[in-house]
């Protein structure tokens, strides 16, 4: 049967894919406007005490005011834009779930990724939900379990959403490996809602 959902995780949380969440007549707008209107950073991170440049460059949006602090660094928190929030709101229809804020990363070409790693900072809360927007160039995204080691592959579309939710942040980690492949750029928006004392 036809359905525009699909789980991606064998066990151990949800990784729900909506292939075509945005129209595809509208996407390269949409990846335009927000190309345009991100103050893009590149910040360093820190790992076993050594300062590295992240491998891409990211922004971080939100509605309440959290900076928002992984691997050593603290992001600065830019004022979400109408887009950011019309597509958050989009999400919410789509997932049911509430969000505040948005990560922005951009893969300027297939040298840019992002290693393994969980979205289990404290500030997430303890089974976070975080809607994926994918923008742009197709790559592939692969979750890998932390005890079994098994692997699950998924090609993130332009216009698709991937909501990850339950214990998949606890059970599983998540990459975007860089790829020798000719690969144009790709934005992702990783939206989240970040626990704060006073909720928005
Ligand atoms: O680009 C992606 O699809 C994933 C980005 C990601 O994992 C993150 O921002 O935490
Ligand atoms: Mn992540």
């Amino acid at each position: 049967m036809f359905s525009d959902q699909q789980e991606m995780l064998p066990f151990d949380g949800s990784a729900l894919l909506f292939p075509k969440f945005l129209e595809t007549t509208q996407t390269s707008q949409i990846f335009q406007q927000i190309m345009d209107e991100t103050p893009w950073e590149m910040p360093e991170m820190v790992m076993f005490g050594k300062k590295y440049p992240q491998a891409g460059l990211s922004t971080w949006f939100t509605n309440t005011g959290v900076n928002y602090v992984y691997s050593g660094i603290t992001r600065t928190p830019y004022v979400m834009t109408p887009l950011l929030n019309d597509i958050m709101n989009a999400c919410t229809l789509k997932s049911g779930a509430q969000y505040n804020s948005v990560l922005v990363n951009l893969y300027r070409d297939g040298s840019d990724s992002v290693s393994w790693h969980s979205d289990n900072e404290a500030v997430n809360g303890s089974e976070p939900t975080i809607a994926s927007v994918s923008l742009g160039a197709t790559r592939r995204f692969d979750l890998r379990h932390k005890e079994s080691g098994e692997t699950v592959r998924v090609d993130l579309e332009d216009g698709s959403l991937l909501v990850m939710s339950g214990l998949s942040q606890h059970c599983w980690v998540h990459q975007i490996a860089k790829t020798k492949t000719k690969v144009g750029p790709r934005i992702n928006l990783t939206f989240r809602r970040v626990v704060t004392s006073q909720q928005p």
